[in-house]
């Protein structure tokens, strides 16, 4: 019998505290989260979306939409412009861009852009130009991000994923979602899912992602938050994510599931090969978040981490 599936929290002694070495739990999926707690200033975070709408980069949601914004929203459940499981995977990649279901990328998706890498590592490179402005050392969520990384890692490298000629990914990416979008039931894998084996991510036996929460989607007293499931993928799931049957296979099978519950400033890690989720909830304020995907094998010095 397994023992009961939970994060850790709220800090780096409470992982420390279980585990020798937090991110080799977390490759074996031991725990479903490392959540660190009111990391980021929750008054930066509202500052910082302020500074986001102001500054063009995201919208008002009060305001009728731009229609640049319309042009630029990522389609829900997309991930990618490539992949076999793209084109024949109608129904779990469901598109749907409409004005209440949109997203919107401040930064350069490996995911969504790697198709064409000249065009990847070329809009990464503005991303960081971007990041640059964007950020200081007074408001450093990217370098939080890292820095927090390195420490779970006791010992290893801390860098933004780069290819042998010295070419950049994005090194995190904002992500706005408004009116309800949602992420059903899915993993991400470099390795697995999308087999970029072109790129130098793709070396990495373990795939996290790193994400700290700068604003919530509520409505009422609902908050949109994530649930990861205690299920690595593997093929035999695929069925289940493809016909969004997901919730009826892991009852039969009684997989465990978390929520993680997390406020403004709270920043969590988590294995993306277990199959997780962010129902939407269409409150009037999106939900923001900066993201990043993180490479890493127990046994390499470096850890990658890109978006
Ligand atoms: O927004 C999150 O907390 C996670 C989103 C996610 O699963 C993804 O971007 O693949
Ligand atoms: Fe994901």
């Amino acid at each position: 019998m397994k023992s009961p599936w939970a994060m850790v929290e709220p800090d780096l002694e409470s992982a420390f505290n279980l585990f020798e070495r937090p991110l080799d739990a977390l490759a074996r999926g031991e725990v479903a989260a490392i959540v660190l707690r009111g990391v980021f200033p929750p008054a930066d975070c509202g500052r910082l979306v302020g500074r986001l709408i102001e500054e063009g980069h995201l919208y008002d949601p009060r305001e009728p939409i731009p229609d640049r914004f319309l042009q630029e929203a990522v389609p829900e459940g997309f991930f990618s412009r490539t992949t076999e499981e793209d084109s024949e995977g109608a129904e779990y990649f469901r598109r749907r861009t409409d004005e209440t279901h949109v997203r919107i990328d401040i930064g350069s998706s490996l995911g969504y852009r790697g198709e064409d890498r000249e065009a990847f590592f070329e809009h990464s490179r503005r991303t960081h130009e971007l990041f640059e402005q964007l950020f200081d050392d007074d408001c450093d969520p990217v370098g939080l991000i890292y820095s927090k990384l390195r420490e779970l890692s006791r010992d290893k490298e801390v860098q933004t994923a780069r290819e042998d000629d010295g070419s950049l990914y994005g090194p995190a990416i904002l992500r706005a979602h408004y009116g309800g979008y949602a992420y059903a039931p899915h993993f991400d894998s470099v390795r697995l899912r999308e087999k970029r084996s072109d790129y130098a991510v793709h070396s990495f036996e373990h795939q996290f992602a790193g994400v700290l929460v700068l604003q919530n989607a509520s409505v009422g007293d609902r908050t949109a938050q994530g649930i990861i499931h205690r299920r690595a993928w593997e093929p035999e799931v695929d069925p289940f994510l493809k016909a969004g049957t997901f919730h009826d296979y892991a009852e039969e099978k009684g997989i465990e599931r978390v929520e993680v519950v997390l406020e403004p400033g709270d920043l969590y890690y988590f294995n993306t090969r277990m199959i997780h989720e962010v129902p939407g909830l269409a409150g009037v304020e999106p939900r923001i978040v900066l993201a990043t995907f993180i490479g890493y094998s127990a046994g390499r010095n470096e850890i990658f981490v890109w978006s």
